[in-house]
């Protein structure tokens, strides 16, 4: 066995954490010959639920999982950790607006920031739990003052590069696999732009395959949007299972080096690319070189279409920091 990593989970008895524990620790996410060590931070009175989340990892009997630690202290959490994924967060109450969300939620994420100091040297931050783009942006400005690289704070966007696939290969009666490169630009919110102008279906333009220009500019970039209400709506709980999956998606594209020619879709520390205002969580196109770094796709075109969906983006990430600009130290 070459090495351990070790991840921490936050919101760990929470929905997605339920349907992404066990796939990390089985080694579907960092191999057969990697070993696992679970941290999972938990509020207090969820500490319980999670007792019943371990005994049931207990009961699988991964020979991979080496140990998990449970607790209610976000220091202890994430000592010595590679990879940190935020999960946990409040969820929209009733009649609550975008604004209350993230002044609940902000909070959060600067306890958290600061612990993430404690992390192994190697660590690298996804930030699930919403408003995920902003909390992102809250735990990053607390932790750089410990010394953490701002490149290691990603938001994750994954689920709706996912959704936007899926959506592409039904429209274009394909399988999945065939679609590849596709952007989703800004906020993980109904402002995103799931850019089916660059994305291709089995190497070829989108738009060659799917003549419909109408469908892709509206019913596709809508369906995306609202694709998390959706499942609300049918399911009476939001999206877990797609969620887990998304994030380790994620993490498993920042491990591994991209293909030639592709890309993935993930917030990160804006550098400017693109005319997107610095320092802002914006999901880009980027690729890894599974060597632990990534960086944005550069030169693809973008339409007048395209540049004012993603102006209408970048100015909803503006707002949200504004409302909790006293968070970023
Ligand atoms: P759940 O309400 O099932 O679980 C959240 C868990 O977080 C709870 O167990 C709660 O006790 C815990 N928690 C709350 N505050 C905490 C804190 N300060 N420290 C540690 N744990 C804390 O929600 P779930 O369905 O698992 O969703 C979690 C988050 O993911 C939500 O914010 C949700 O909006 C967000 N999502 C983000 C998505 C994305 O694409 N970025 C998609 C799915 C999901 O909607």
């Amino acid at each position: 066995m070459a090495r351990t990593v070790k991840v921490a989970v936050t919101g760990a008895a929470g929905q997605i954490g339920y349907a992404l524990l066990p796939r990390i620790a089985s080694g579907a996410v960092f191999g057969p010959d990697v070993r696992v060590s679970l941290h999972l931070l938990e509020i207090t009175p969820a500490l319980k639920a999670l007792e019943g989340v371990v005994m049931e990892l207990d009961d699988c009997a991964f020979p991979l999982l080496d140990e998990i630690v449970t607790t209610d202290d976000a220091d202890r959490a994430f000592e010595g950790v590679n990879w940190a994924l935020l999960v946990g967060s409040k969820p929209r109450g009733k009649g609550m607006e975008r604004g209350d969300l993230i002044r609940e939620n902000g909070p959060i994420f600067v306890g958290q920031g600061k612990a993430l100091t404690r992390g192994a040297s190697d660590l690298r931050t996804l930030v699930v739990g919403n408003p995920a783009n902003t909390n992102c942006l809250i735990a990053m400005h607390n932790a750089v003052g410990g010394g953490i690289p701002k490149e290691r704070f990603h938001a994750m966007t994954r689920l709706d590069q996912n959704r936007a696939e899926a959506q592409l290969a039904q429209k274009a009666g394909v399988k999945v696999a065939e679609v590849t490169n596709m952007a989703i630009w800004g906020n993980h919110s109904a402002t995103q732009y799931p850019d089916a102008e660059n994305a291709r279906i089995g190497g070829r333009p989108v738009t060659d395959v799917i003549g419909h220009v109408s469908w892709l500019q509206e019913d596709f970039i809508q369906i995306v949007q609202q694709r998390g209400a959706a499942v609300i709506e049918a399911r009476g709980l939001s999206s877990a299972a797609s969620a887990a999956n998304a994030a380790l998606d994620h993490v498993m594209s920042m491990e591994q080096a991209t293909p030639d020619g592709q890309f993935f879709s993930a917030a990160v520390p804006s550098d400017g690319s693109y005319g997107v205002e610095e320092g802002l969580i914006f999901s880009f196109p980027v690729r890894s070189d599974g060597q632990g770094n990534w960086s944005i796709v550069q030169g693809l075109e973008l339409s007048s279409f395209a540049r004012e969906k993603i102006a209408a983006t970048e100015a909803e990430l503006k707002e949200e920091r504004a409302v909790i600009a006293d968070l970023l130290s």
